[in-house]
Order: C-alpha cells, then structure tokens, then sequence
C-alpha cells in the first residue's frame, strides 16, 4: 500500500511536471532516498522531538533528496525488532536504548555497566569521542552503520507498594529490567527478581500488578504516564542509557558521499539539542510527576548502591576488558 502510495505520487509528479515543466514539482515527487524510521517513545519523548529535528534539517540541507518517514510509539515493533529490520533494510533508522544491542554488538553492553558514568558531561566525552566512535563501528559488521550517540538518560527505580531508599529495599521485588545481561546481573546481585521483557509489554504488566518495579529515565516514565501504574520514583541514577542513532547499512550504501556526510554531520549536531531536551524534560517532569501524586525518593543512598553492584562491575569489566573500562573511568 506504502509503495502504491509513494508511486501515484511519482506519477502524479510525473503528469504535472509534463504540464507545468521542469522545477515545479519537486515538492509532490518521492525523495531519492525515502527513509522508514522507527522507535518505541512516543511524540512528546525527546527521541520524537530530535529526530523531528534531524528530518527537517536533513531535508533542508539535501534539498529534499532524503525524506525520512517517523513512526513513534512503537507502531514498527520493539527496539529488538527494529534493529532486526534495519539489518534486513525493512526499517532505515532508529534511535534505541542500549537495551537490546548487546545482542548484535557485544562490546556494546560496556556503556550499561552501573554507576560507570559519573555525570552527562563524562558520558558525552567518552561517547562523543574515540571510545564511542569504535563502539559505533562495531555495527559494520552486522550490517548497520552507527551515526551518534543520542541520549534517553539516567535510569531511576520505580515501584508501586513502597519507596527505595537503599538496596536493602530491592530485595525480593519484581522489577522489569531491559533484555540486556549486565541490567540483568545488576538487579539479581542486589536480591530482586529481575525479569528481561521488552517495553511494549511493560505498561500492562505494571498495571495488573505481575510487576512491583521496572526503572527508566524521567522522561520515558512521564511521557509513558507510568505514575498512573507506578507510586514511586527513587532517583538512583544507577547507570546512564545513552541511545544511539542508527541507521541500515543497505540504504547507507546506496547513498553518494556528499549525502552520507549530511547525514553523518546533522547525527552529531542534532545530538546535542536532543540531550538537552532530556535534560529541561528530567528538570520539568520531576515536579509534574509529584503533581500527579507520585512520591520522589530525591536521595536514596546511591553510594550503597553503587557498592551493592560493584560485584557485577567486577564481573563484567573482565569481559570487557579492564583497559577499555579504566580508559572510561579515566576519561576527565
Ligand atoms: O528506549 O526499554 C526501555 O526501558 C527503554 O529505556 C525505553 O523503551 C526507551
């Protein structure tokens, strides 16, 4: 039906250019390159405002050469099957949590070790730099090409029957953890069930009470309107979930340099105001959250939780290599 679609409209441009002449109607032909985009959060999330950002200035600087198409709020799948699909060359780009990409890029999971990142400002040096441009060219070779890194944020525990202050708190609780190995470890090493689901299915599990807990960054818990589910938030911050823009190696290839450049340039630029986003959207929405009746734990004891997961940092640190993490630690 899509493609129907796409060519009527090429026809159409067709038959009125015959009439009107060449120039008129570029604005009604296909792009060159029509690009299906994809990810989970919905319109009002930082992910849909930067990649708004990031088709109009694309559009604008390729005079129209490249059109990407946006489906937000998971119209194309979870973030495992759009990654799946970029690889296929079903799906074009995406911009996803780390989540589910250790599964396609191993090395990947290093970023989701806890309490790595010190604040926004260190990930940004690490991701933005040599680091995460070599975990970027890891996707190569599973056939997506890494962009940037964008950002969903730092994650903080939510729970419906009581408040997390310390560890001690998550004994024994059913919390939603994304199918990723280390969360898992994490939240296993502090005593609580720690069950992998993908995000489509959380909602409604909260809901019906099959889940005590899940965490996320501020803006993913507001812009999913968790606290009709959920009574507390605990700002632990225990890891921070960069998420970067991909996009499928199929269409990259087919694209001519000055327009792969564009594309590449415009990643970087836009992920500085997409970060930003989060950041005002975090400040906003903590406020809103305890206007709409949820309970923030503003300062849990994350020190004690950062020596409750040490042990999982221990673990996979040998997996990873202790040079690349230490290079991490020590990037100032
Ligand atoms: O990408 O699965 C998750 O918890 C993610 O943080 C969320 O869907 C945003």
């Amino acid at each position: 039906m899509k493609r129907f679609a796409v060519s009527l409209v090429g026809i159409l441009g067709f038959a009125v250019g015959a009439i009107l002449g060449p120039g008129l109607t570029a604005d009604i032909r296909a792009a060159e390159f029509d690009l299906v985009e994809a990810h989970t959060s919905p319109p009002d999330h930082p992910y849909t405002l930067g990649m708004v950002r990031y088709a109009d200035l694309v559009k604008e600087r390729t005079k129209g050469r490249v059109a990407i198409q946006i489906h937000h709020s998971r119209q194309l799948g979870d973030e495992r099957q759009v990654v799946e699909g970029l690889q296929l060359g079903t799906i074009h780009l995406t911009v996803t949590s780390t989540g589910p990409l250790g599964g396609f890029v191993p090395e990947m999971n290093v970023v989701d070790l806890p309490f790595l990142f010190r604040d926004g400002e260190h990930a940004y040096k690490v991701l933005d730099g040599e680091i995460g441009r070599s975990l970027l060219n890891k996707f190569d070779a599973v056939g997506i090409k890494g962009l940037a890194f964008w950002e969903n944020g730092f994650r903080h525990i939510t729970t419906s029957k009581k408040p997390v202050r310390e560890p001690a708190d998550m004994k024994g609780l059913k919390i939603r953890v994304m199918e990723n190995k280390v969360h898992q470890a994490a939240f296993r090493q502090l005593g609580s069930d720690a069950t992998p689901m993908a995000w489509g299915e959380v909602f409604t599990s909260l809901q019906q009470g099959l889940l005590d807990a899940q965490e996320n960054p501020i803006p993913i818990i507001y812009t999913f309107k968790l606290n009709e589910v959920q009574k507390y938030v605990a700002l632990t911050g225990h890891v921070y979930s960069p998420a970067p823009l991909l996009m499928s190696k199929k269409s990259w290839n087919r694209m001519p340099p000055d327009i792969q450049r564009i594309m590449f340039d415009t990643a970087l630029e836009v992920a500085r105001y997409q970060r930003g986003l989060i950041r005002e959207q975090e400040q906003k929405q903590i406020g809103e959250l305890k206007a709409k009746g949820m309970t923030v734990v503003e300062n849990p004891d994350r020190a004690a939780f950062r020596e409750a997961m040490k042990p999982v940092f221990e673990q996979f640190q040998g997996q990873f290599g202790k040079d690349l993490v230490q290079r991490i630690v020590n990037t100032k």
